[in-house]
């Protein structure tokens, strides 16, 4: 009985896991600032293809970076990581993991986290080589309606991105 009532318990869980809308996770503003946008410009060392978020893991080439670049030659980097929304989100926009291999240069517009220390950084939107321009942040966590949110389009748009 104990075994029946656990996996039936275990089901249940399972079920409502399964349920639960992909934007239930972290609120934007507990972890990224809205007033710290970032620009950044890099070839894609690795990416974690994940759930909640898919990470980008970027090399940017710094006069004092600490790491030699992998994919530029004679140069120092800085590593930074991207956060995006779901794959299956991402997928639907048009962002896969062969777009996003290896070596490939993209250029990410987004916010660093509160801890400016961090070389850490909500997406927004990434361009690729080819010029095209996908959003790549996860929809309703209270991100700021930059523009870059086609689901934003209905709300108007909130602050202006400053520098660029
Ligand atoms: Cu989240």
């Amino acid at each position: 009985m104990r075994t029946k009532l656990s996996s039936l318990l275990a089901g249940i869980g399972l079920a409502a896991a399964a349920s639960m809308p992909a934007i239930a996770h972290h609120a934007f503003g507990g972890e990224f600032d809205p007033n710290k946008p970032v620009l950044l410009k890099g070839k894609i060392i690795t990416i974690e293809w994940v759930n909640p978020h898919a990470w980008i893991h970027l090399e940017i080439p710094k006069a004092d970076g600490t790491t030699p670049c992998q994919y530029t030659p004679d140069a120092k980097c800085e590593e930074w990581m991207v956060e995006g929304g779901t794959p299956n989100t991402l997928l639907r926009r048009g962002i896969t993991k062969e777009s996003l291999a290896k070596g490939t240069e993209i250029v990410v517009d987004g916010y660093q986290t509160r801890d400016h220390s961090l070389s850490r950084a909500n997406g927004r939107n990434v361009t690729f080589p080819d010029g095209r321009k996908l959003f790549l942040g996860s929809s309703g966590t209270g991100a700021p309606t930059d523009g870059a949110d086609p689901a934003d389009a209905g709300r108007g748009r909130g602050r202006g991105r400053g520098g660029f």
